[in-house]
């Protein structure tokens, strides 16, 4: 596939202009994971005609309504669901689910565990922003452990959920996670993603200013995105990462790449053969 350049990528190429002025509160990092998905579908040439975005509930999931594509918006937890239909009836779509930390990991963990099992075409765009933040800010599977939220008003006790690890362990054929502050980065991670033949899933570290920055006192929007560097692994990035250096075992990149049985075709040959055979 040829690749375009970023001085031939206008993201209004991209956008339901009439949907503007978007929801998103300022300083929110969703609307930087939407711009690098987009530059990724770009490069990769996808018309609008060929990519269909499922999003689920939540801030994340409302990105969908602002790309010019066949978007559907569905119900909370199951975007996965709806898309692993569209993808097995309509395999030459590019088919994308853009999801949040609260419906990929929590009302909709089983869908995802499923998802990767069976390794159908399509891309899962997480952004995990540590909390429910359209709802008003509930603690979720990725609150990091003594947040406060409105449901952990003394500090969260939970364990988290590491999204990648889960993703990997249940049978995902691509999985990685990217910081939004690293857009080109995160850029090529979709890139990657999109590409890959199977289930890719892709973590995006994203940040919520308004509901969960300003409860636990991490400063504004440029504070919360510059600490995405403090907190990754120094490896990710050659080992050149800010002062002070906040360890949370967290690393970026790709941590899975393989080559698997794709659903879709599995399915086709199957039916196939069950065909021939009814015939016969
Ligand atoms: C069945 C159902 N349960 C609960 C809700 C309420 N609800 C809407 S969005 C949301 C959580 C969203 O959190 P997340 O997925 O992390 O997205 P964010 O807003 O943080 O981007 C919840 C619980 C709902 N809409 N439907
Ligand atoms: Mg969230």
């Amino acid at each position: 596939m040829s690749e375009k350049s970023i001085e031939s990528f206008n993201i209004r190429d991209y956008l339901r202009e009439d949907m503007f002025p978007h929801f998103l509160c300022p300083g929110c990092g969703h609307g930087i994971a939407m711009r690098a998905l987009l530059w990724a579908i770009h490069e990769l040439e996808i018309s609008n005609d060929n990519l269909a975005i499922v999003s689920g509930i939540g801030c994340s999931g409302r990105i969908g309504a602002y790309v010019d594509a066949n978007t559907f918006h569905v119900t909370h937890g199951r975007p996965l669901a709806f898309a692993t239909g569209l993808a097995l009836s309509r395999p030459d779509l590019k088919v994308v689910v853009i999801t949040g930390d609260g419906d990929c990991l929590a009302i909709g963990g089983n869908h995802l565990i499923h998802a990767c099992r069976r390794n159908l075409n399509m891309t899962c765009m997480m952004l995990n922003n540590e909390v429910y933040g359209m709802t008003g800010g509930q603690a979720s599977p990725t609150t990091s452990a003594t947040r406060y939220t409105t449901t952990s008003p003394t500090g969260s006790i939970e364990p988290v959920f590491n999204a990648c690890d889960l993703a990997a362990a249940a049978g995902a054929s691509f999985v990685g996670r990217e910081v939004t502050l690293q857009t080109p980065a995160l850029k090529n991670l979709l890139h990657q993603a999109i590409d890959h033949d199977g289930f890719s899933f892709v973590e995006v570290i994203s940040d919520c200013t308004e509901i969960f920055g300003r409860k636990n006192d991490l400063g504004d929007s440029p504070e919360m995105i510059l600490s995405q560097k403090g907190s990754m692994r120094p490896d990710s990035y050659g080992n050149v990462v800010d002062e002070p250096f906040r360890p949370n075992h967290m690393k970026t990149g790709v941590f899975v790449e393989t080559d698997r049985a794709e659903y879709g075709a599995v399915y086709r040959d199957h039916a196939k053969a069950v065909q021939a055979r009814a015939g016969a």
